[in-house]
């Protein structure tokens, strides 16, 4: 069962600048940076009353978030859900027919396991399902 959102994650071309712009907004708590080697993105979180905003910097130009942001310039990238445990879930969304990018959880940030499902079967949003690690 999807349990919360646990965070909205938006894609970034320059984090150091974007981190001073949120660090500016009332209410927007910075809670730190992460290199997340394996996905090939620097990331920054703020919380914002009980979820997280996510800034992803590409880590190199073969980063998914590369792509992304040469395609349509940055902006909103992806929603993440907290879930418990993370290969049930993937198997009960491919039994609803939601195609799985990952088939296999994958390592995110703070060591979570993640997954993500197909923009095009979430209403052309990008969906990460998150188990937490540390
Ligand atoms: N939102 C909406 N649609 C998106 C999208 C996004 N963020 N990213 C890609 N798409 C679309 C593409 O436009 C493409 O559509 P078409 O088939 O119509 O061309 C389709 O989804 C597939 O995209 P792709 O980039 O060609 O597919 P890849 O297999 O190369 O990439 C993907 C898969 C989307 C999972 C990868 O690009 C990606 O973004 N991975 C996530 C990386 C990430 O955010 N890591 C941070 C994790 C940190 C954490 O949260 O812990």
């Amino acid at each position: 069962m999807i349990k919360k959102v646990d965070h909205i994650a938006i894609a970034v071309s320059d984090l150091n600048k974007e981190i001073e712009v949120y660090k500016n907004i009332p209410g927007f708590e910075f809670s730190g940076t992460e290199v997340v080697e394996e996905q090939k993105v620097t990331v920054a979180f703020f919380k914002v009353g009980d979820i997280f905003i996510e800034l992803l910097e590409p880590l190199s130009d073969d980063s998914p978030i590369s792509k992304f942001i040469e395609k349509r310039g940055g902006g909103l990238h992806h929603i993440a859900y907290e879930v418990d445990d993370i290969k049930k879930e993937i198997t009960s969304l491919e039994e609803k027919g939601i195609r799985m990018l990952d088939k296999e959880p994958r390592t995110g940030a703070h060591k979570a396991r993640i997954a993500f499902a197909h923009p095009k079967d979430f209403s052309g949003v990008l969906t990460e399902l998150k188990e937490k690690g540390e």
